[in-house]
């Protein structure tokens, strides 16, 4: 599953489409908060997909376009008016839906999270907090690079 908008809402309809595999979505801060509806369907429908949240604290491919390609970050990063990082808090956002939840901050804790989350038979929100001043690894291929390139002239 890639980790752009939507796959929150299409990770419901994987896991409706092949109920005996595990279904896992790797989705970002940015993506999550877009289409957070998608928690309530899965409760309303009860498909039991795993979330993994990699929380930044910012749209960083977004940002990476921004620096690349027009010298600017605007609007990319999630702070308070002061600076500070801001997020909505994601384990009580998935508790107000109903859905279970649990979050990693050292990596030597992501294996047994994972272990624990994958056991789980119903939606499961596991936040992983990333690094957000160094740019998302990003796999597979994206046209806007391409079209980027050359703008819209
Ligand atoms: C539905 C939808 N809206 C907008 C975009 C454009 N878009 C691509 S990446 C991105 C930012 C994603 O931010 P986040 O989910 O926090 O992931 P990060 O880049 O930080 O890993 C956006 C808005 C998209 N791909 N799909
Ligand atoms: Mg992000």
């Amino acid at each position: 599953m890639a980790t752009m908008g939507f796959s929150p809402a299409a990770s419901i309809g994987a896991k409706i489409g092949a109920p005996d595999h595990k279904v896992i979505c790797l989705v970002g801060d940015g993506g999550l908060i877009s289409v957070v509806g998608a928690l309530a369907t899965a409760v309303e429908l009860n498909v039991p997909v795993l979330w993994v949240l990699f929380n930044n604290f910012c749209y960083s491919t977004i940002r990476s376009v921004g620096t690349t390609y027009f010298k600017s970050s605007y609007g990319t990063e999630f702070t308070r008016p002061d600076g500070t990082p801001y997020n909505p808090d994601f384990l009580l956002l998935a508790q107000s839906f109903g859905i279970e939840s649990a979050l990693v901050e050292e990596p030597s804790d992501i294996a047994g999270a994972l272990k624990t989350a994958l056991s789980k038979d119903v939606p499961y929100l596991l936040e992983v907090r990333t690094r957000g001043d160094v740019p998302m690894p990003r796999t597979g291929y994206w046209d806007i690079a391409d079209f980027l390139k050359v703008g819209n002239e």
